[in-house]
């Protein structure tokens, strides 16, 4: 089975910051209630986190309606705007070991990970943005008759952001970066689970020179926190990432508002692999699109697609990879799987586990709590899954793979596409065609062909069906936060 490892450990990081960041300063939830933080590792209190409720969340709201309506942000000029985004991804540059460990002990991925993955994609996706601000341009329109018409591309107002915990640091910057560039202000809700690095980052946009105001993040639940940020008459546009469930119930009371909404929802992701694929490319992709970051990927390829004659390959390598795996502590620079965010999360996955059990799927390896402190899952790996099984039907967000068999190419598509879902899909093949014509009728957002989780800021990112509303990331990003304005001027003598 998996093992412990033992190798070079980087120190547990600070906490400097646990109160709810409104209006460029620190203040203690208006209630005096706060939350514990868990290291998921140790299951100890890293820290106790100010539990913001309505009347937080009315002060944020306030605060970044100011800086919206009065305040210099929007009508700055939009270079200088995109230069204090540069600066604040160059202050998470300057401590991005910190933060890194930051995000480990407070979520329990691998500090390698956290390193090479996330802190990178948080500092380009900044940069990215922030070359976007003086580019928001709008249009000139050849109206019939005697008139200029013209569009101009305006900031949608005050953003409220919820955020899950899977990816903290990069789901913040993922949402700051287009606000930011596009001229609104914001309102944040971290996931209760890891509040830390969306904190530090509060103070480091304020050191970029952020206006107060622009930047509040109040840290507490969904229902109360989240629940009233979606229902304040002050916000313009809520962005969420999460449940799709919380999703409905969001969509619902921001309707009565008329909010802009936008979701990066979950997912079942087919990951389909052809007999002709290269082998050895497609296992170590297959594996990583399902194990990397515990499996808590809303793109996790969880429901793999395998031709008969490479089947019983397929799942021996893997079920290998699985045993070869070292589960520790996360903080350890050795370690390739750390704990799931919260016994919640854990507890859920073992018994998805028991349920595939039941069902009559094969368990080829894991299956267990890996030891007894810190919410470790072992790497699971379940053959024989049918379609209609509920590991292959329902997001299990954990490290359990469903291989299921498929030996007709036409069957593919349509098993492939029999879900609700339809964020991301990958397919193994050396055969151009095969390639595209799957990429072609895949219901996904994205699809990787020979790769996979391969993210750009560039590039589009979001959901087909029940997985989302709205695109992420390039150019497409911002036009969430953008309304259009068209102005006609009358020309006529
Ligand atoms: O998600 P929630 P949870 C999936 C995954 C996971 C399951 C539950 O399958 O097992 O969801 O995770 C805030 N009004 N994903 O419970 O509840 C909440 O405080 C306003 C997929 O963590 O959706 C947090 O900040 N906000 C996913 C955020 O919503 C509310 C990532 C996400 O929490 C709210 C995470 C409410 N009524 C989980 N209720 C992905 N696709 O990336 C909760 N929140």
């Amino acid at each position: 089975m998996a093992t412990i490892t033992d190798s070079i450990t980087i120190a547990a990081p600070q906490v400097r910051h646990t109160q709810c960041f409104i209006d460029g300063k620190w203040v203690d939830a208006s209630s005096g209630k706060t939350f514990e933080t868990l290291n998921p590792a140790t299951e100890e209190v890293i820290a106790e986190v100010a539990e913001g409720d309505a009347a937080d969340i009315d002060a944020a709201v306030k605060a970044a309606r100011r800086a919206f309506d009065g305040g210099p942000w929007r009508t700055m000029d939009a270079r200088d705007r995109g230069a204090l985004i540069y600066k604040l991804a160059e202050l998470i540059e300057q401590e991005k070991e910190a933060l890194a460990a930051l995000e480990t002990l407070d979520n329990g991925k691998p500090i390698k990970d956290a390193l090479n993955a996330d802190l990178p994609l948080v500092i380009d996706c900044l940069k990215y943005y922030a070359g976007w601000a003086d580019k928001i341009q709008g249009a000139t329109i050849p109206i019939r008759g005697d008139y200029f018409c013209y569009t101009r591309r305006e900031p949608v107002g005050v953003v409220g952001q919820i955020i899950p915990w899977n990816f903290p640091m990069l789901m913040t910057a993922w949402k700051w970066g287009p606000a930011l560039a596009s001229g609104c202000t914001i309102v944040m809700k971290p996931a209760e689970q890891t509040p830390l690095t969306c904190l530090r980052m509060a103070q480091l946009a304020k050191e970029a020179g952020i206006p107060d105001g622009v930047i509040n993040v109040v840290p507490g639940f969904g229902p109360t926190a989240g629940g009233s940020l979606v229902a304040h008459p002050g916000v313009d546009k809520i962005a969420f990432t999460g449940e799709h469930t919380t999703a409905q119930i969001i969509m619902k009371s921001a309707a009565d508002t008329m909010k802009r909404v936008t979701f990066e929802l979950g997912g079942k992701s087919p990951n389909v692999v052809f007999a002709d694929a290269d082998l050895d490319a497609a296992i170590a992709g297959s594996h990583f699109g399902l194990y990397f970051n515990q499996g808590q990927c809303c793109t996790a390829g969880s429901r793999v697609f395998v031709e008969d004659s490479i089947y019983d390959e397929f799942c021996k390598r893997v079920a290998g990879m699985n045993h070869d795996r070292k589960l520790g502590n996360p903080l350890d620079m050795a370690t390739e799987q750390g704990p799931q965010v919260d016994q919640r999360q854990m507890e859920k996955i073992l018994s998805y586990v028991d349920l595939g059990k039941q069902q009559g799927a094969k368990l080829l390896s894991g299956g267990n709590r890996f030891g007894d402190k810190g919410f470790y899952v072992e790497p699971t790996l379940f053959a024989d899954v049918t379609d209609d099984m509920k590991i292959a039907t329902d997001e299990i967000f954990g490290p359990v793979m469903s291989v299921l068999r498929f030996k007709d190419q036409d069957e593919i598509i349509q098993r492939a596409n029999n879900t609700f879902y339809g964020l991301a899909a990958a397919v193994w093949t050396q055969d151009v065609k095969k390639a595209h014509r799957f990429a072609a009728e895949v219901r996904a957002g994205t699809v990787w062909v020979n790769c996979y989780d391969v993210f750009d800021t560039a590039a589009p990112f979001g959901g087909f069906k029940m997985s989302g509303l709205g695109r992420e990331l390039g150019a497409a990003g911002l036009d969430a936060y953008l309304e259009n304005k068209t102005v006609t001027v009358n020309l006529a003598e």
